[in-house]
């Protein structure tokens, strides 16, 4: 069995970019699993796997590193139940020193070789990172960000569909200065191709240990404890809309967090209704994309999963309105 280890930022792309790969193996007709991971209970991405048909069991409440052994009996469930060729194992987006705490002990001491670590990047943020240009976080969730590239044997640079071609050319020129040796790719997690292509990467690749992530652990604590979680679980029903309600519940959120010096680091949403689904993600540089996700759509009930990640000193739970 493969396992691909994902790492990356909050809304970096990962889920997106598994699910097309997922998608693309499973029509070659292979088998496929997922783990996803994330702070809370109700987790959108595993949701979302599930509803695309994908086999997915979760690590809840905190990252990989400190469920560790929660990782090994999901792997172990998966192959009970699935028989998978191929797992990817998404870690939460704000993991650190992911080298140290799961793929050394899974290379020395478990029956489960991984076979890659990629970080994916958010093609945009990577720029700003490689023209010293601050980040919209704290230093410490910035510190995060980066160690998360460091430690990665493959840097995946992602959302390049939403940059000009000469961005991508400053990029190809910064990028050894900054990360000198880093094998790296560009690509847009909606396309097959470059999915595609990501994959025969990995496939290839020897995990290195020895990667440092170079992140000091008394400053990535103080980026968990700024990166507050909030998570909520709607049963609605409505005799007009439902994505009235919907949109109010998103809408409401961003209009409490707009003019505070919080800031959003990812908030997701999956939607199930009339036996569809989707998924939405506002992160901090596109704030109004959702709004096209849900125009023209029409039901009378709905489920919604949210789960928010924000970068905020206080508690988040003014921001749900219900
Ligand atoms: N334009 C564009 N948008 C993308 C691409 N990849 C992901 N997105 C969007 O970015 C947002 C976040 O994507 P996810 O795949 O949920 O990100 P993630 O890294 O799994 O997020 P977390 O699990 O919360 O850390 C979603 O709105 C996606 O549709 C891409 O290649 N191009
Ligand atoms: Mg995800």
């Amino acid at each position: 069995m493969e396992l691909h280890l994902v790492s990356g930022f909050l809304g970096s792309g990962k889920t997106t970019s598994i699910i097309t790969l997922c998608k693309h193996l499973m029509q070659k007709g292979k088998k496929v699993a997922v783990v996803t991971n994330d702070q809370g209970k109700y987790l959108v991405d595993t949701a979302f796997f599930r509803a695309s048909d994908i086999p997915a069991t979760e690590v809840q409440s905190g990252c990989f590193c400190s469920n560790y052994q929660d990782l090994v009996e999901q792997l172990d469930e998966l192959c009970v139940r699935v028989g998978p060729d191929v797992v990817f194992a998404e870690s939460i987006g704000s993991a650190g020193n992911l080298v140290g705490t799961v793929l050394q002990p899974l290379l020395n001491t478990s029956k489960y070789t991984p076979s890659s670590l990629s970080a994916i990047v958010d093609a945009r943020l990577f720029l700003r990172l490689l023209h010293d240009e601050p980040l919209p976080f704290s230093d410490s969730v910035s510190a995060t960000f980066r160690s998360q590239l460091n430690e990665s044997d493959l840097l995946i640079i992602n959302k390049i569909d939403l940059l000009s071609s000469d961005d991508i050319k400053e990029i190809k020129f910064k990028i050894n200065e900054h990360f000198p040796d880093k094998k790296y790719l560009f690509q847009s997690a909606f396309s097959t191709s470059d999915i595609q292509n990501w994959y025969n990467n990995i496939r290839v690749l020897k995990v290195s240990e020895m990667k440092d992530s170079g992140l000091n652990s008394q400053l990535h604590q103080r980026a968990l404890l700024r990166l507050k979680w909030m998570e909520r679980v709607y049963d609605l029903k409505s005799k007009n809309n439902v994505f009235d309600e919907i949109h109010n519940i998103i809408d409401t959120m961003l209009k409490r967090l707009s003019g505070t010096p919080r800031a959003i680091a990812h908030i997701k949403a999956y939607i199930e209704y009339n036996g569809k689904y989707l998924k939405i993600g506002i992160t901090s540089l596109n704030e109004n994309d959702w709004q096209d996700q849900l125009h023209d759509l029409f039901a009378h009930s709905a489920k919604v999963i949210i789960n928010a990640r924000i970068h905020s000193d206080d508690d988040i739970d003014d921001l749900f309105i219900l």
